[in-house]
């Protein structure tokens, strides 16, 4: 349990109250994960083949630039081949069919990506523009067999989506196991709640997913052992929703104004940290939190893949 940060700030034991969370630092975490990939990648040296990922993205989104540019630098301190391709928001949906199918043609990349969303003039299928990604590639997890499979239980088949991924690895950093607990997922998107709740499943959690259209979510939070909130509303999720001493892990971004600030803005989670800190027994923050686990969840996906090439090669040579 490396990762994790007892504050030594003064806890609160008001009414009987306990004590304040532990923070699970994504940041920590995610740095071991990415010691641990140049390892696996040195090793694989002797093999000739180096791990490459590529990520496409359409249009020119400030925070996708971001996003981006942490998956490059962490690249590149794995030591996986990684390019950016941007594509002008002119582009039609065929050229961007056309370019992720010549990235699948190419037996020298291991891992492809389509960062979302689509930042297009034109119309756009997403749903056909994440199928079109080989699920052999497909790292983010995003096409409908990788989901599928994941939706089954085939956990050791498919590609796991980043985010998820990476928050079952912060709450394996609690050291609470996850068989049996009564977990709640607020959010049923394909790269955050969906597979969340997928996962939770198959690790054996009793898993409620909430949505736009739940009733009583409080209610539903506040008998939860274990809550992941990606909701893309700010500090929605309030302390006094929760069960003492859960797990909450909060993949919200959303950049709010602070005129305190140089840029203006601050980014925050769905969770309103300061009350949630003094009731859950775990708490992921933001940022620091999910975001750098998604990065370094992609690294490890991409690894897995090179991997599965490189066997996948040596078969067809016996
Ligand atoms: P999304 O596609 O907009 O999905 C949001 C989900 O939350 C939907 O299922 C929606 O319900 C539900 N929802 C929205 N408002 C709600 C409310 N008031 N009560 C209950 N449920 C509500 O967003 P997303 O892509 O999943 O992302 C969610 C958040 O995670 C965003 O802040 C995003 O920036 C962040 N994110 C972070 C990472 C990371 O690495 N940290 C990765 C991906 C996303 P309906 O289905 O009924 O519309
Ligand atoms: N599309 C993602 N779209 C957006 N935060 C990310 C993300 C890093 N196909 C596809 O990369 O996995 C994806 N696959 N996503 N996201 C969001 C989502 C995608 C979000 C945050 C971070 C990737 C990140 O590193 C930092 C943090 O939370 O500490 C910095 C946050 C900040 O803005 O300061």
């Amino acid at each position: 349990m490396l990762s994790l940060w007892r504050h030594s700030t003064a806890s609160c034991c008001f009414g009987g109250r306990r004590s304040i969370a532990t923070i699970i630092s994504g940041n920590q975490t995610s740095k071991l994960v990415r010691e641990r990939l140049k390892k696996e990648v040195d090793e694989m040296k002797v093999t000739k083949v180096v791990p490459s990922l590529l990520v496409l993205q359409v249009g020119n989104r400030e925070d996708s630039n971001l996003y981006i540019s942490s998956k490059m630098k962490a690249a590149a301190e794995v030591g996986i081949e990684a390019k950016h391709v941007r594509l002008p928001n002119t582009v039609t949906q065929d050229e961007v069919l056309r370019a992720i199918a010549a990235v699948n043609e190419d037996a020298s990349v291991h891992g492809l990506i389509v960062q979302l969303p689509l930042d297009s003039v034109n119309r756009m299928d997403v749903e056909m523009v994440t199928n079109a990604v080989s699920p052999l590639k497909d790292v983010d997890g995003l096409s409908c067999i990788n989901a599928g499979k994941l939706s089954r239980g085939d956990l050791n088949s498919c590609f796991i989506p980043c985010t998820p991924n990476g928050c079952m690895e912060l709450i394996g950093q609690t050291g609470v196991s996850v068989a049996g607990k009564h977990a709640v997922v607020i959010g049923r998107s394909k790269i955050v709640g969906a597979p969340m709740h997928d996962l939770l499943l198959w690790n054996h959690a009793t898993v409620t997913t909430c949505h736009s259209k739940t009733r009583d979510i409080a209610t539903q939070v506040g008998r939860a052992d274990i809550v992941v909130v990606g909701a893309g509303r700010a500090e929605m999720v309030r302390g006094d929703w929760l069960k003492e001493g859960c797990v909450l892990i909060d993949c919200g971004i959303n950049y709010v104004s602070d005129a305190s600030k140089p840029s203006g803005k601050r980014v925050v989670g769905d969770v309103h940290f300061a009350s949630a800190y003094q009731r859950a027994g775990f708490i992921t923050p933001v940022p620091g939190g999910v975001g750098p686990m998604t990065v370094a969840m992609l690294m490890q996906n991409t690894v897995v893949s090179a991997r599965r090439a490189l066997a996948n090669a040596a078969g067809h040579c016996l």
